[in-house]
């Protein structure tokens, strides 16, 4: 069973993690894990923290020679920032000369946050609800990603929309048809080259556009995007308790996402208002058992079909407004704007990055569960042995008396 943990103020020194239970020989690099910690840093619209910031992950433990050991794997991601913030996170000094923060913003943790946890000061809410600990997670989820290459599957991700503005094509579409075999990374390199993670040239023009507007009315935007893993096997997950699922699994990864609040799995919402004969995927036999569509996104009864996992998450807007909405000053109760918190206009490419890496970890999970072993070697003769004898188990299940 493998987890991990992550801790970490926003403005604190550093970011860490640990992950636990992951096996042993699985090659990782410092230079992997650092090319896709900057592709959650990128994105038009991100504010001035990330010109601040090159985040770099460090291995502390559980990686020697580029291999992992089997024993825990820490990772320390430091804040840039801090040197700017010393004195106002120190763990060490008695309360400075710091003022305090008593204003919360409308849709961050400002306000449930002092209310759960009686503090006296909003910073406290402020710092570990902070989407900087999303840093950490693309970091674990990438040491995930490592241990499914192995196994030929990846994971990559496009932005569909940003402020409602959706592409001429839906690209989507094309993924349910289950028309084409696809590698989800290439979907990635290829939303990578644009500036906002879409997949045609004049959606990106007419988003920058929309974000430059948010940016002068200091407002924000959020959006959609997909992200999609490609080469699974056939029965990660179970049917048999609600916790065993691998799309309550996802689900739950993907709300986890700092302002996510939206998640669909396959043709989710829309084939709800299909007939059932428009909604499924028919079986058919073409070299081994697939499906004519992949409208399921990949999973039936909380079990991978071994066609691309496809799943869309919504992003709200962030909450930080340089033109703020109304709130209460706690201090006298009184209303009045909330507070300005440097923060980003637009965020939705970089939490696709991050979607990639909170589906990278349920599948390396789930595959871990099937196929678990204390090495790579043994888990790929677990997985080899599976694989091979799928059909032919199949076969002589139901053959005809
Ligand atoms: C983030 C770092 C943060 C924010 C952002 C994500 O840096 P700072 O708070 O110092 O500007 O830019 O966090 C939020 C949008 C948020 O609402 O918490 C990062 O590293 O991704």
């Amino acid at each position: 069973m493998i987890r991990f943990l992550t801790a970490g103020e926003s403005h604190g020194k550093a970011l860490t993690a640990i992950i636990e239970g992951f096996p042993s020989n699985l090659p990782v690099t410092n230079e992997y894990l650092n090319f896709h910690l900057a592709r959650r840093q990128a994105g038009y619209g991100r504010g001035l923290r990330m010109k601040i910031e090159t985040d770099k992950a460090e291995i502390l433990s559980g990686i020697r020679f580029q291999k992992t050991l089997g024993s825990p794997i820490s990772l320390l991601i430091r804040n840039s920032d801090w040197e700017n913030w010393i004195e106002k996170m120190s763990p060490e000094n008695k309360k400075g000369n710091v003022d305090k923060i008593s204003i919360p913003r409308p849709g961050h943790a400002d306000l449930v946050g002092v209310s759960k946890y009686n503090y006296d000061d909003i910073r406290n809410s402020i710092e570990r609800s902070s989407a900087r600990e999303t840093a950490a997670r693309v970091a674990v989820g990438t040491i995930a990603r490592r241990l499914l290459e192995e196994f030929g599957i990846t994971i990559g991700s496009f932005v569909e929309s940003i402020g409602g503005i959706y592409p001429q094509k839906n690209f989507a579409e094309e993924l349910f048809n289950n028309k084409k075999i696809f590698d989800a990374w290439q979907l990635a390199e290829w939303a990578d080259q644009s500036q906002v993670r879409v997949l045609e040239e004049d959606h990106e023009e007419k988003i920058i556009k929309k974000i430059k507007l948010a940016k002068k009315r200091g407002d924000t935007l959020g959006g959609t995007f997909y992200v999609i893993a490609s080469g699974l096997p056939v029965g990660l997950g179970s049917f048999v308790h609600y916790d065993t699922k691998l799309d309550a699994a996802i689900a739950q990864a993907f709300i986890s996402i700092n302002a996510v609040k939206g998640v669909e799995i396959g043709t989710g919402f829309a084939c709800a208002d299909a007939f059932g004969s428009a909604s499924h995927d028919e079986i058919i036999y073409n070299k081994n058992i697939t499906r004519k569509t992949n409208r399921a996104g990949g999973i039936e009864g909380g079990v991978s079909t071994g066609l691309p996992i496809i799943v869309r998450g919504a992003m709200k807007p962030i909450a930080t407004l340089m033109s703020p909405i109304a709130s209460i000053d706690l201090a006298n109760f009184k209303t009045v704007d909330a507070r300005r918190e440097r923060s980003d206009f637009v965020a939705v490419p970089a939490c696709a990055v991050i979607g990639e890496s909170m589906l990278a970890w349920v599948l390396a999970k789930y595959f871990l569960q099937k196929f678990g072993g204390d090495s790579l070697e043994e888990i790929r003769d677990n997985y080899n042995l599976y694989c091979k004898k799928l059909e032919t188990r199949i076969r002589k299940n139901f053959k005809s008396k």
